[in-house]
């Protein structure tokens, strides 16, 4: 025992020193936030490491996908093809639009939207889909993508998960004609709270810049309604600083991600999703389904864990559908898989920190029921 209470992550931060000294030049200048140096600088840094063309930083994940969705001016009450197998703002996003989420089942073997069944849903009134690359496992975007072009509709994906991940060697982001990441504390990289929106031409990029400062072109012209969504220079600078040690982070999460592989692949009644999708992994969460033939049921396990403090997380339970804002207002496939899937999920710990032998301990109180 390690006693010490594991969580299901725990931020990476820079050395204390190195973050003080990066942000004292804002001392010199009192420039603190609308799009000053250091935003620009991270902007620039990302579009390079995601290998995308254009980013516009946001103040959290949920703005950046909540301004991306608006920036294509769908008409209010227009339908949008979304899975409920994911965080609540994925779904706050397009209601807050004023748009209808409509919920479409996913596939058992990674969560993800099951693109075999979106093209039931297509009515008249739909006008996007908005997937959801969950733990950075990758939709079948290529699929997605040719049902979009048949029936003409939007992709936004929210690949708030996702960060760095790359299909057939091309940054994730560049597909659909949106992407958002998050940049949350508990993410993979992040900016303390950020978020970012992949913008394909530079004409998506100046309506995020409208959207996310008021409108505003001048000092005298506000040209449209827009938000307040930017990211200060202090987030932009902690982003700076993860970025140098980013190498370091994901080596750490991968050898605790393997080691989890190697202690769990063979225990009956647990399952480790395996991607649909070809990719490359970013080690960002290390879920698993508690299956029937297991000793336990998934609430059982989560509660022996906690027992022994370890506070894995059942993300992503209940479904966004039948979350108590949400459920019986919009129409529903059937959700047979998600649903399932959501009762059988816990996200167990990982993170850049944590030690060898946490994991070994969160292994054998697993293995210890069967
Ligand atoms: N789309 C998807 C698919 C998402 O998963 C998310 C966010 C979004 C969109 C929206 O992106 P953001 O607007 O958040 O950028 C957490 C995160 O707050 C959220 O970002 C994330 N998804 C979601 C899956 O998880 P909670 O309510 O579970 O977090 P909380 O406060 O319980 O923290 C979990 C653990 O993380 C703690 O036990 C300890 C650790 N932690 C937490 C914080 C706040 C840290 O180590 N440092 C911290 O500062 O939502």
């Amino acid at each position: 025992m390690t006693n010490e209470k594991i969580f299901v992550t725990r931020s990476s931060m820079p050395p204390y020193e190195e973050y003080i000294e990066a942000i004292k030049p804002l001392w010199e200048s009192h420039w603190l936030t609308n799009m000053g140096k250091y935003h620009q600088e991270l902007e620039h840094k990302l579009e390079m490491y995601l290998d995308v063309p254009k980013i516009s930083l946001t103040v959290n994940g949920h703005m950046a996908l909540e301004l991306a969705i608006q920036a294509f001016d769908f008409p209010e009450g227009s339908e949008i093809i979304t899975t409920p197998f994911t965080f609540v703002s994925t779904t706050h996003a397009i209601v807050r639009n004023r748009l209808e989420p409509v919920f479409c089942d996913v596939k058992e073997s990674d969560g993800t939207i099951d693109e075999t069944k979106i093209e039931d849903l297509i009515t008249p009134k739909t006008v996007a889909i908005v997937p959801v690359h969950v733990y950075g496992n990758l939709c079948n975007v290529n699929a997605i993508q040719k049902i979009a072009d048949k029936y003409n509709l939007k992709v936004i994906y929210d690949a708030a998960h996702a960060f760095g991940v790359k299909c057939d060697g091309v940054g994730i982001g560049n597909y659909g004609d949106a992407s958002i990441y998050s940049f949350h504390a508990t993410k993979v990289f992040n900016t303390i709270e950020g978020g970012a929106v992949v913008c394909k031409d530079d004409k998506m990029y100046a309506r995020m810049h409208d959207l996310k400062d008021f409108g505003i072109r001048t000092e005298e012209v506000t040209a449209s309604v827009g938000a307040n969504g930017k990211m200060s220079e202090f987030n932009a600078i902690m982003g700076l600083c993860n970025l140098k040690h980013l190498t370091d982070a994901l080596n750490a999460r991968k050898k605790a991600f393997n080691r989890y592989v190697g202690g769990l692949k063979d225990v009956k009644g647990i399952r480790i999703p395996e991607p649909a999708i070809a990719t490359t992994r970013n080690y960002a969460y290390f879920p698993i389904f508690v299956e029937s033939d297991y000793g336990l049921c998934r609430d059982e396990l989560h509660k022996r864990l906690a027992n022994n403090d370890i506070f894995a997380r059942k993300y992503f339970y209940p479904l966004t559908a039948d979350q108590a804002c949400f459920k019986n207002r919009y129409k529903n496939a059937d959700l047979k898989i998600a649903r399932k899937l959501s009762r059988q999920v816990m996200v167990l710990p990982l993170y850049e920190e944590i030690k060898t032998e946490q994991v070994d301990e969160i292994i054998s109180i697993i293995k210890e029921v069967n």
